[in-house]
C-alpha cells in the first residue's frame, strides 16, 4: 500500500465500490424486470479483477467470462454505457446487442465477456501472440472462474502459452463453486495454481478480498510478462455472495455458509487498511461512494427510458468488417 499514491489508492476503492454499487443495482433491476436474459453477478468478488486490472494500460487486454461486469468496470467501462449495454438499450457499449453476457469495449482493451466457459484463454494466447510479435511490451489476460479451470480450452491455452513463451496471465477467480457444484468435488487435483505450474509457469494463489494481496501477486506476474519470461497464473480465491445467477435460491449452502461469504468484505477490508495506515480518510472513501451512487441511479433512470436498436440494425455488427 505504501507505494501507492493517493490517487490510486482512490481509484482501487471507486473501481471496487462501483462494481459493488452496480451488481447491486442489477439485481434490483433484475428483479424489476428492466434486464433482458440472465445476470451473473460478481458481488464479493470485486477485488480480483480491480487488483488484477490496476496496472494495466488501455493497450493491455482482457477476455472475461459470463460474470462479466466486474471486469469491464475493472478495466474502466463506462458506467452509463454498460447500464444501457444490459438494459439491451442502443446507447449501450455494443449499441445494445450485446447485452449482459457480450460486453466488449476494445477502446478499455476489454475484448468481450464471453458466455463460453473456458473461451478466453484460447483468446487470450491469441492476443498474447499479437502482442509479442509486434514487440508492444502489453500483455493479455484470460479470467475464467474455478468451473472453467477444468475445460481442455483452458490446458491447451495454458501449455501453448509456455510453449509460444508469449505475455498471457491466467486469472482462475475461484468463488467455491461452478454453477451449483463445489469445488471440492470438480477439481480433481489439490490446488488449481499446482495444475497450471504443472504446465511450466510460475502459479500462485491469494486471497480476492484482499486487493493489495491480488495486486502484489499480478505485479510479479506482470514483470515476468513484460519481460519476456512468459506467462503465469493467479487463482484468487473469492467469496461469491449471492447465487450463480440472479434469482438462484441456493438450496445448496448453509446460512453459516453465506455469512462467512459476507464476512469477507474486500471494501470494508481495503476501507480498514488505509485509514489505519493514514492514507485515505473515511470521508474521502464516503464521498466516492456517494458520487457512484448518483452515477448510477442517473445511468438506470436514462438507461429504462432510452430505445432499444432500430429493427433495421439487426443485421448490422454481425460479422467483423474492419479488415
Ligand atoms: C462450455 C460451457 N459449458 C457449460 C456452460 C454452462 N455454464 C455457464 S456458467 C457455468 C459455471 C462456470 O463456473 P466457474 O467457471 O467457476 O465460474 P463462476 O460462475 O463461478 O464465476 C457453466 C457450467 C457454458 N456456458 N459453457
Ligand atoms: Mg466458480
Amino acid at each position: 500500500m505504501h507505494e501507492m499514491s493517493e490517487y490510486d489508492l482512490k481509484r482501487a476503492f471507486r473501481r471496487m465500490s462501483a462494481i459493488r454499487q452496480f451488481e447491486e443495482r442489477v439485481e434490483k433491476e433484475f428483479a424489476l424486470g428492466n434486464i433482458p436474459g440472465f445476470a451473473h453477478v460478481y458481488l464479493g468478488q470485486e477485488a480480483s479483477g480491480v487488483g488484477i486490472c490496476h496496472d494495466l494500460t488501455n493497450d493491455d487486454w482482457i477476455g472475461s467470462t459470463h460474470r462479466g461486469h466486474g471486469h469491464c468496470l475493472a478495466k474502466g467501462c463506462d458506467i452509463t454505457g454498460m447500464m444501457f449495454e444490459i438494459m439491451g438499450k442502443a446507447g449501450g457499449l455494443c449499441r445494445g446487442k450485446g447485452g449482459s453476457m457480450h460486453i466488449a469495449d476494445f477502446d478499455r482493451g476489454m475484448l468481450g465477456a464471453n458466455a463460453i466457459v473456458g473461451g478466453s484463454p484460447p483468446i487470450a494466447v491469441g492476443a498474447a501472440l499479437t502482442q509479442k510479435l509486434r514487440r508492444t511490451g502489453h500483455v493479455a489476460v484470460a479470467f475464467g472462474g474455478d468451473g472453467s479451470s477444468n475445460q481442455g480450452t483452458t490446458f491447451e491455452a495454458m501449455n501453448m502459452a509456455v510453449v509460444l513463451k508469449v505475455p498471457a496471465i491466467f486469472v482462475i477467480e475461484d468463488n467455491g463453486y461452478g454453477e451449483h457444484t463445489g469445488v471440492d468435488y470438480a477439481v480433481g487435483a489439490e490446488s488449481i495454481a499446482d495444475r497450471a505450474a504443472a504446465f511450466g509457469m510460475p502459479a500462485e494463489t491469494v486471497d480476492g478480498a484482499d486487493f493489495f494481496a491480488v495486486h502484489a501477486a499480478m505485479a510479479r506476474a506482470l514483470d515476468g510478462a513484460r519481460g519476456g519470461s512468459g506467462p503465469a497464473t493467479i487463482v484468487t480465491e473469492c467469496p461469491r455472495y449471492l447465487g450463480h445467477f440472479v434469482g438462484d435460491p441456493q438450496p445448496y449452502r448453509t446460512e453459516k455458509e453465506l455469512a462467512d461469504a459476507r464476512a469477507r468484505d474486500a471494501l470494508k477490508n481495503f476501507r480498514a487498511r488505509v485509514t489505519e495506515a493514514q492514507r485515505l480518510k473515511d470521508a474521502d472513501l464516503d464521498g466516492i461512494e456517494a458520487e457512484l451512487a448518483a452515477e448510477i441511479d442517473q445511468a438506470v433512470t436514462a438507461a429504462v427510458q432510452a430505445p432499444f436498436p432500430d429493427i433495421d440494425e439487426l443485421e448490422t455488427d454481425v460479422y467483423a468488417s474492419a479488415y
